[in-house]
């Protein structure tokens, strides 16, 4: 039985076995929370991305895929990297984005992490809309199979963190 909790704050500031971040398929770090996560974990991060992509991703993550590395200095075991859809108007793309939960709990599994932080994969710099982000994020979770015992959202602002509560209503 996995719980799902909601906090709103910065997800570099989370204790928990493992931290999702919302990458890129290059895995070697940008803006948003994958900056943040980058700047406040180190260098440690970066240097194993780097020798991911030299070993397994040569062609780069693919959209709705997981892989973790270390978390560096940030209070957590590990990163885990997801890589959610760029949102589009005409084309129906939720299933990756539902991907990106499950496959990063998957790799949580793998890892034997018991708690998981999540932040609202796609929602940002990638356009989708908040509402539906925050509908496949809970119902993946609640759907999920697995090991995790607690699910932490971490929404970055009041107006993320009032729709998720909405959603798990
Ligand atoms: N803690 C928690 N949530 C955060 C934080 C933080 N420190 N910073 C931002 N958010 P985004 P995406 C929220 O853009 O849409 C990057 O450049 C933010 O408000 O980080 O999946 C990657 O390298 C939003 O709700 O990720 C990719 O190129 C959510 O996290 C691209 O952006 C996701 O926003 C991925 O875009």
């Amino acid at each position: 039985m996995t719980t799902i909790e909601l906090v709103q704050g910065d997800i570099t500031r989370e204790s928990v076995d493992a931290i999702v971040n919302a990458a890129n398929s290059s895995l070697l770090g940008g803006g948003g929370v994958d900056g943040a996560i980058h700047r406040r974990g180190g260098p440690a991060i970066l240097e194993e991305c780097r020798k991911l992509r030299a070993s397994r991703y040569g062609k780069g993550l693919r959209t709705g895929q997981a892989v973790a590395t270390t978390a560096g200095d940030l209070d957590a075991r590990w990163v885990i990297h997801t890589v959610g859809p760029v949102f589009s108007a005409t084309e129906d793309r939720s299933a990756l984005l539902a991907s990106c939960y499950r496959e990063s709990l998957r790799v949580a599994d793998e890892l034997g992490a018991r708690t998981v932080a999540f932040p609202a994969v796609s929602t940002g710099v990638y356009g989708w809309p908040m509402d539906d982000g925050a509908r496949i994020a809970v119902e993946t979770v609640r759907a999920a199979d697995t090991a995790v015992e607690q699910v932490r959202f971490v929404l970055f602002d009041q107006q993320a963190y009032e729709v998720f509560a909405d959603r798990l209503r």
